[in-house]
């Protein structure tokens, strides 16, 4: 058997070499790197959401399905899309054009959140599609976020929240970065940044997926 609901079903188990393997076989036999994520890699995880609450935290199950993930985007997805195998880009217009070479993408996820696989999802997608990305990792403050785009002279700012009490740490980095005399574009994302309005955390724009913030940071014009 070789489908993507195989590929759920092995990285929700925590399966990583068999994972591998099965993303392979996949994109071998044609199956897009948006259908891998969406229905293979991301669903497997919110698959987990009842090991992951405050009464039944079955941290090993969920940590090792965290792990069969990351090694399935690091050694077979980042691959894919470098080989142009599949045409990512041109499905979501993300072109590898000259400006997005311009651009650099400061992200991490926010003070109090240690979920970092979708941030670092975006991160990989990112850089493979030409934007220079700088990633600060996880529980990172929001001043931390506005002092590495003063560093970096960032255009973007990317936040991740996966933790609703973590939210109102998002609503800091604007007027943090307006106090350091810069206005970048604040993308935010995440389980519980999309539960929320871009007003309500003090964003450009919230994305649903990888694909949707790409292609948002793609569309940017490049400010010098
Ligand atoms: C894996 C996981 C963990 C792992 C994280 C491992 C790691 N290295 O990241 C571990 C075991 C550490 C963990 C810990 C905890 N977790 Co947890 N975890 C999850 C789980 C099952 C999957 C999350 C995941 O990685 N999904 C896969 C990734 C790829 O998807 P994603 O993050 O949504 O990202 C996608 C998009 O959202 C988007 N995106 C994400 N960020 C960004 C940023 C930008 C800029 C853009 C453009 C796009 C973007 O791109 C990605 C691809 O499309 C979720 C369940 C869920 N429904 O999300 C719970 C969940 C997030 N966890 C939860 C909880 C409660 C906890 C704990 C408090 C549990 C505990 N008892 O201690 C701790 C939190 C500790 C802390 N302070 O942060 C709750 C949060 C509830 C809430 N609303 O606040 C959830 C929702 C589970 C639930 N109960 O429903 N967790």
């Amino acid at each position: 058997m070789s489908n993507v609901a195989e590929l759920a079903r092995l990285v929700e188990a925590g399966e990583n070499v068999k994972a591998v393997a099965e993303a392979e076989r996949l994109f071998l036999s044609g199956v897009s790197v948006q259908n891998i994520l969406t229905e293979g890699l991301v669903a497997a995880l919110r698959a987990l959401s009842h090991k992951c609450t405050t009464e039944n935290f079955q941290l090993l199950d969920v940590l090792l399905a965290s792990r069969a993930m990351v090694e399935v985007i690091d050694q077979v997805v980042a691959q894919e899309i470098e080989n142009g195998m599949d045409r990512i880009a041109a499905m979501h217009e993300a072109r590898m054009d000259g400006d997005n070479c311009k651009k650099t993408l400061v992200i991490g996820t926010i003070e109090g959140d240690v979920h970092d696989l979708g941030k670092h999802l975006v991160a990989t997608v990112s850089r493979i599609s030409g934007i220079r990305v700088v990633n600060l990792g996880k529980d990172v403050p929001p001043q931390a976020f506005v002092d590495a785009a003063v560093r970096e002279r960032a255009h973007i700012i990317g936040v991740s929240s996966l933790m609703t009490v973590c939210l109102p740490s998002i609503n800091k980095i604007r007027p943090l970065a307006e106090k350091s005399g810069i206005s970048p574009v604040i993308v935010a994302g995440g389980a519980a940044a999309q539960q929320v309005e871009k007003g309500y955390l003090d964003v450009d724009y919230v994305a649903f997926d990888v694909f949707d913030g790409l292609n948002y940071f793609t569309k940017l014009p490049y400010l010098s």
